[in-house]
């Protein structure tokens, strides 16, 4: 038997490592133990700026940007190797690990040309019996997703839509290679970065992803936030391994090899890197700065605290402003989550602070953090007070709150992990539907639904909706909960296996920072959810307003697990707007 396992096994790497997908030399050598990475040691980069848009003669106007993915090499600290990447930017020689920082302004739309430069090897490991983006003439399938990105389906980086080098191969979706961000939608931050399917945990991996803030120059200003490049700065968190030569170590066995070759359910890296740089350092005055920081892992959650009490007040979250600020002395942060905050350093009695992380992986109830992977970056503080006329208002910007009077729909959402006979989990679903299922949901334009999310796996699964903008309304703990798992596995059917009476009445609220309209939530294991989801322009008063384009039609829209490796095996299913 073993011997016929490992045959089958064999084999199945042979044919999953067909000479495309075989990278080079990845995997050469032992790996960086992060005890041999001294912190602080890099400062705290500043990714290049792209502007979205053009300056007419009466103001700014609609840009067009090609921004190429290139393969290139990277320090990420004083003591590694160049790490070879696949990193966005305006060209190879400007391009980076994250990609610039693309900033437009709000109703001013920007065009952009994504270009893909990157030859046929993998530097990644990756697994092909998962669905996957199978480009004919070889060549590796990218395509970019505008994360938060209020825009129409053409332009949304649908997983099918992906292209290779030279546009030589391109999936079943793809229409065009310039995608349009209209930026209707309010001031805010966001993500972009690689979307193909089956292949996002990898590329995202090896580099492609970068932040595009949407401003709106007059709102934002009245509010007298620390702005500027100097105060105003975007962290990008993610987690790496490293071999001594610099490679990105991505296990290239899966913890179900007989079934998945590679995959495995969730990447942790032993580095903490921000802005590209291992535990960086900043040198700050002792006033308030803003941060907008970017969980951009592919399965570590971070609960961020400071080692010195310093606190946090919140300002937005995910991609838009919160109505009042919320002060917080930690939070949790899922992958792909957006917090926007605001630290105070003259209230820091100590010269040095460090932003710390303590959330368990698998989030919540996997190992606790270590002396590494539990530091995130160093501030190093001036000692004298600096002049600050910067301030924090109570009110930021007002939306309207959610309406569920006048939800047109509800559905349920509920996630299933799938595990193997030695009970390793294998793939994870949505309502038991693979992707290629057909689309079961399709909302109309301009409403806004209920959506019962019912998570019965053991982990925390962030669930992102492309272009709905939601608020969770609450969450209720499933009582029973071996019973209720046994019926939706039997019937797969909330009302059918009649989950009212299997919730705790006893609702849980979200934190306050997280009370305003988002697109990423933590979907806490063993609870129903429930968000009320608007596929709707925000209207003068409380009205829904339609999309200023057509957003019906194909490729649709997505919505996943954003745990990277959840989704591209996969956690993710197709949704389409009807007029
Ligand atoms: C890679 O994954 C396999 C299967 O889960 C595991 O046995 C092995 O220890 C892992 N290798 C490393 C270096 O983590
Ligand atoms: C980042 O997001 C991942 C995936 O959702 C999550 O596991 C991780 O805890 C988050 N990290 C931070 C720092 O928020
Ligand atoms: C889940 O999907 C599988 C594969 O399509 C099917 O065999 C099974 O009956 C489904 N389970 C439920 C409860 O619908
Ligand atoms: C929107 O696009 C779809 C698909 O391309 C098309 O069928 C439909 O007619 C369009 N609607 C409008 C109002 O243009
Ligand atoms: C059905 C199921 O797997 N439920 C899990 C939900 O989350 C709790 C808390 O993590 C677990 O204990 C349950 O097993
Ligand atoms: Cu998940």
């Amino acid at each position: 038997m073993v011997v016929i396992r490992s045959l089958l096994f064999l084999l199945l790497s042979l044919l999953s490592f067909s000479s495309y997908a075989r990278g080079a030399n990845y995997q050469n050598g032992p790996l960086v133990s992060p005890a041999k990475l001294e912190m602080f040691v890099d400062e705290l980069p500043r990714m290049p700026t792209v502007h979205g848009y053009g300056v007419g003669d009466g103001g700014p106007v609609t840009a067009h940007l090609t921004i190429g993915m290139y393969l290139k090499t990277w320090k990420f600290h004083r003591d590694l190797p160049p790490t070879p990447v696949y990193a966005f930017g305006t060209s190879k020689a400007t391009a980076t690990v994250p990609g610039p920082t693309i900033e437009s302004i709000q109703g001013v739309a920007t065009h952009i040309t994504w270009e893909n430069h990157l030859p046929s090897r993998h530097i990644l490991p990756f697994d092909r019996t998962i669905p996957i983006a199978n480009p004919e003439g070889g060549g590796i399938p990218t395509v970019v997703h505008l994360h938060g990105g209020v825009h129409p389906p053409a332009s949304d980086g649908n997983s099918r839509a992906w292209f290779t080098s030279g546009f030589k191969s391109k999936g079943p979706t793809f229409v065009s290679p310039t995608s349009v961000y209209p930026n209707v939608q309010e001031p805010g931050n966001l993500w972009y970065h690689d979307h193909a399917m089956g292949l996002t945990r990898v590329n995202i991996l090896a580099g492609l992803l970068g932040s595009y803030a949407i401003r709106n120059p007059s709102v934002e200003s009245a509010l007298g936030l620390p702005s500027g490049p100097d105060l105003d700065r975007t962290l990008i968190v993610f987690d790496r391994s490293f071999r001594t030569d610099g490679s990105l170590f991505l296990n290239a066995t899966g913890n179900n090899p007989s079934i998945h070759p590679q995959w495995q359910p969730e990447y942790f890296g032993d580095a903490i890197i921000v802005n590209g740089k291992a535990w960086p350092y900043l040198k700050v005055a002792r006033r308030r700065y803003r941060f907008r920081i970017i969980n951009a892992s592919n399965a570590r959650f971070f609960r961020f605290f400071f080692d010195n009490g310093l606190q946090f007040v919140h300002i937005g979250s995910d991609s838009l402003y919160l109505h009042r600020t919320v002060t917080s002395t930690n939070f949790l942060l899922a992958p792909s989550e957006i917090a926007d905050v605001i630290v105070d350093f003259s209230k820091s009695a100590k010269d040095t602070a460090i932003l710390s992380n303590n959330a368990a992986y698998p989030y919540p109830s996997g190992d606790p953090t270590d002396e590494f992977n539990g530091k995130v970056m160093k501030f190093i503080i001036d000692k004298k007070k600096a002049k600050d006329d910067t301030r924090i208002p109570k009110r930021l910007l007002r939306y309207p709150p959610p309406a569920v009077h006048r939800a047109v729909e509800t559905r349920y959402i509920t996630m299933y992990e799938y595990t193997s006979k030695t009970d390793e989990p294998t793939h994870l679903l949505l309502n038991n539907k693979t992707y290629d299922d057909p689309i079961t949901e399709k909302p109309k334009s301009g409403t806004s639904e209920i959506w019962h999310v019912i998570n019965l796996t053991d982990d925390n699964h962030p669930l992102h909706v492309h272009l709905g903008l939601f608020t969770v309304l609450d969450q209720q703990e499933i009582l029973d909960l071996d019973e209720f798992k046994d019926c939706m596995e039997k019937k797969n059917n909330a009302n059918a296996c009649r989950w009212k009476e299997h919730v705790k009445r006893k609702r849980v609220q979200v934190p306050k920072y997280e009370r305003g309209w988002k697109n990423v939530f933590k979907m806490m294991p063993g609870y129903v959810t429930r968000i009320l989801v608007r596929f709707s322009m925000f209207g003068s008063s409380d009205a829904e307003a339609g999309y200023p384009f057509n957003a019906t039609g194909e490729p649709g829209y997505v919505y996943h697990c954003h745990i990277l490796d959840h989704e591209d095996n996969v956690m993710m299913r197709p949704f389409m707007l009807v007029p």
